[in-house]
């Protein structure tokens, strides 16, 4: 005899290992990576192939389920997270994880939506070429949540953010349909390229199953260097004399200031450390060995030098040198939770606010309260700052983010705004940016996106209460 849990109806398509109930086995997919939300959620469901996430599609429509696609829950913004109703089933694809092909020739690679990126990144190496995306959590991290928040990370600034690198992408419908786009194309002038819609929706409008995405060929050589910046470097500058004298090949461009290094380094600090405008780790990478990028490096620098932005530098001799530096850069949001968190602004900015940012953001904290201390750094060949505010030692860190959040971040958005940039680089919006999205977002714009919304999922099946409210 059936019983009339209404589970039942997915355990008959995806069998007992496919829906996952119990209490202790669901609470990792109810609670987002920055322990920020909790949900709730009668089941999990785990499909193994598409043609499951079609079928499970349908029946959450059919008994009045709302759907959260989830990947590797290591997103900003609560994009994973299902809401306190009760009636949104998380959909984890984290048993879709298989590379489908990589074709060497073409160079793409095709792969399920819960393949894990670094799992991706070494099918790509295993056929000598490289799949650029690069992200600090990237052990843990899956195609389908890169794809659904347009992941950024350490190398946007030569190969592009997770939009530049699809070539296609598969994804079941609200009602069911699979759109098959999984092309390897690079041209493809044929109406509208549908795909751009789901890149960065945040599983608002479909879940993305699979994707093609584009490779290049593998770096063998590199060419890293940490520089101590003198005072009032200029950073945008010194970007452009860097890409000008790299021939272009700057593949990683990040900064990093003296207190978020502290926090990595704890009491000791080590040979890595900020001169007094703050530090640069800066990578030179090439798919040939002929091309001389010491050399390039060196001028790179010798025309800083001259130029006074820089107090010091040290060249990594070696793969364990170059290893230490990304390995400080990586630990900086870790280093971050062990200091008790941060509230994290993702600043995105023209490349020419930056310093105008800095100063007038620096300013304004100190008058906000100059007891807060900032853990400052970024993709600054992106314009991207992580402009991070400490959580105070002795403060609730959930009380003082809603705090910082009322007031300062507004203070801090403002500037940005004001100087053509945005409350949100690369983390994305889902459901702790929604406030930020209704409040700054161009009247045109989010009434354009609820008719997108709508359009797609009428019945607001999928992941309701992220990004965008279709009401
Ligand atoms: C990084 O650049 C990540 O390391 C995380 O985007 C940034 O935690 C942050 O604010
Ligand atoms: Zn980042």
């Amino acid at each position: 005899m059936r019983s009339d849990d209404p589970i039942d109806v997915f355990r008959d398509v995806l069998g007992a290992t496919g829906v996952v109930t119990s209490a202790d086995l669901v609470e990792r997919y109810v609670v987002d990576h920055r322990d920020l939300l909790r949900g709730t959620t009668p089941a999990v469901l785990r499909p193994a192939n598409t043609a499951e996430v079609q079928q499970i599609t349908r029946l959450a429509a059919r008994h009045g389920f709302g759907l959260v696609p989830q990947a590797g829950n290591t997103g900003y913004c609560g994009g994973a997270t299902p809401d306190m109703s009760g009636r949104q089933l998380v959909v984890s694809l984290e048993r879709m994880n298989r590379i489908r092909e990589v074709d060497p020739l073409g160079h793409t690679l095709s792969a399920d939506a819960g393949v894990i990126l670094a799992d991706a990144q070494k099918a790509a190496l295993d056929h000598d070429l490289m799949l650029s995306l690069s992200l600090g959590s990237e052990g843990s991290c899956r195609l389908g949540g890169n794809v659904g928040t347009n992941a950024g990370g350490l190398s946007v600034l030569r190969y592009g953010i997770t939009r530049d690198l699809v070539l296609g992408l598969e994804v079941v419908l609200p009602n069911g349909d699979v759109l098959d786009d999984m092309g390897r194309l690079r041209k493809n002038n044929t109406g509208y390229d549908l795909k751009q819609n789901f890149i960065g929706s945040e599983g608002t409008l479909g879940i993305v199953t699979g994707v093609v995405l584009k490779l290049g060929p593998k770096p063998v050589a590199r060419a890293t260097v940490w520089v101590e910046l003198a005072a009032d470097a200029p950073l945008a500058r010194m970007l452009a004399v860097t890409r000008r004298e790299s021939a272009d090949l700057v593949s990683s461009f990040e900064y990093i200031t003296a207190p978020a290094i502290a926090l990595v380094q704890g009491a000791q600090p080590g040979a890595l450390k900020a001169g007094p405008g703050g530090a640069l780790l800066i990578e030179f990478s090439s798919s040939s060995t002929r091309l001389p990028l010491d050399d390039l490096l060196t001028g790179t620098l010798e025309a800083m030098v001259e130029a006074g932005w820089v107090s010091d530098a040290l060249l990594a001799q070696n793969d364990r040198q170059r290893a230490a530096m990304w390995t400080l850069r990586e630990s900086i949001p870790e280093g971050e939770k062990k200091a008790g968190g941060s509230v994290k602004h993702d600043i995105s900015l023209p490349l020419g606010a930056i310093e105008p940012f800095l100063a007038a953001a620096g300013e304004t904290v100190r008058c906000y309260d100059e007891r807060l201390r900032l853990s400052v750094y970024g993709h600054l060949g992106d314009g991207n700052l992580h402009y991070n505010v400490l959580v105070p030692p002795g403060a609730e860190r959930l009380a003082f983010t809603d705090l910082i959040e009322g007031d300062l971040s507004h203070r801090l958005y403002a500037i940005a705004l004001g100087l053509g940039g945005t409350y949100s680089g690369e983390h994305g919006v889902a459901r702790l940016k929604r406030d930020l999205l209704e409040r700054y977002g161009d009247p045109v714009r989010l009434a354009l996106m609820r008719r997108l919304k709508t359009a797609h999922d009428p019945d607001n099946i999928m992941n309701a209460g992220a990004l965008v409210d279709p009401a």
